[in-house]
């Protein structure tokens, strides 16, 4: 399962509540981030958002969270799998979709291809895609950073990349709507987690004990 949307929309916190909600039904729940996840692929997301790879282009930014992406598949994600616990990813192939794909331009056959060599088929069963107003995650973003902490390389964009970077999202749920459920993010933590809860009862299956 993966979360998506915006900066300050709200993923980590939603996905800690999922995570929480899912081990008191008894199952065992790995939860993990992108870019990030696996100590490697943590070096690569320090240097990415750090603004180091941006002079090179979008398509070696996407080049370079799917480094990050292979080795957190290969170390955590299929690992986890593979014991049969459930995998709640914060991030993962559509925020390259959107952010790279998108707002980056990169032809989308290109990253397509990109998307498929990273991944080898390991597509999410579920994806939230959380949608708000970019000004609203944006003033949450804010007010989170410590006293002389710095916007981050994405963050610190225009007004305009985050509106279209919305808009790429929501044409990714309408794209794939029996993987993608659009939440209303703008609605409370304790609201949004229950129809995200409602969303996943409905669409993933739990065995009995669960
Ligand atoms: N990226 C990533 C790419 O470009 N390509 C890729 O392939 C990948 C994987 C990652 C950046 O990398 C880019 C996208 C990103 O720009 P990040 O720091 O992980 O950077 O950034 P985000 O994923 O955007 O994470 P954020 O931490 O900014 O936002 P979240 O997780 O959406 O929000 P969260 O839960 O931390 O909440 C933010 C604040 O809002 C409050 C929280 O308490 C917190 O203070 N909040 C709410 N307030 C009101 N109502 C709610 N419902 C709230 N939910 C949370």
């Amino acid at each position: 399962m993966t979360l998506e949307g915006g900066e300050g929309a709200g993923k980590s916190t939603l996905a800690r509540v999922l995570a929480q909600r899912l081990a008191k039904q008894g199952v065992k729940v790995e939860l993990t981030r992108e870019p990030g996840g696996s100590p490697r692929a943590e070096a690569i997301r320090e240097t990415i958002l750090s603004g180091a790879v941006k002079p090179h282009g979008p398509f070696v930014e996407a080049l370079m969270f799917s480094a990050a992406r292979i080795d957190h598949i290969d170390r955590l994600i299929r690992p986890a799998l593979a014991r049969g616990d459930w995998v709640i990813c914060d991030r993962f192939i559509d925020s390259t979709r959107a952010y790279q794909g998108v707002l980056g331009n990169i032809d989308k056959g290109l990253l397509a291809e990109l998307e498929r060599v990273t991944i080898d088929g390991l597509v999410p069963d579920l994806t939230f895609i959380l949608d708000l107003p970019p000004e609203i995650g944006l003033a949450r973003a804010a007010r989170r950073r410590a006293p002389g902490e710095v916007s981050d390389r994405f963050e610190s964009e225009a007004l305009a990349f985050h509106r279209t970077l919305r808009q790429a999202y929501l044409a990714i749920a309408a794209d794939e709507p029996g993987r993608c459920v659009i939440l209303d993010a703008a609605q409370p933590p304790e609201a949004l987690a229950d129809d995200a809860w409602g969303a996943l009862r409905q669409r993933l299956p739990m065995t009995e004990s669960a």
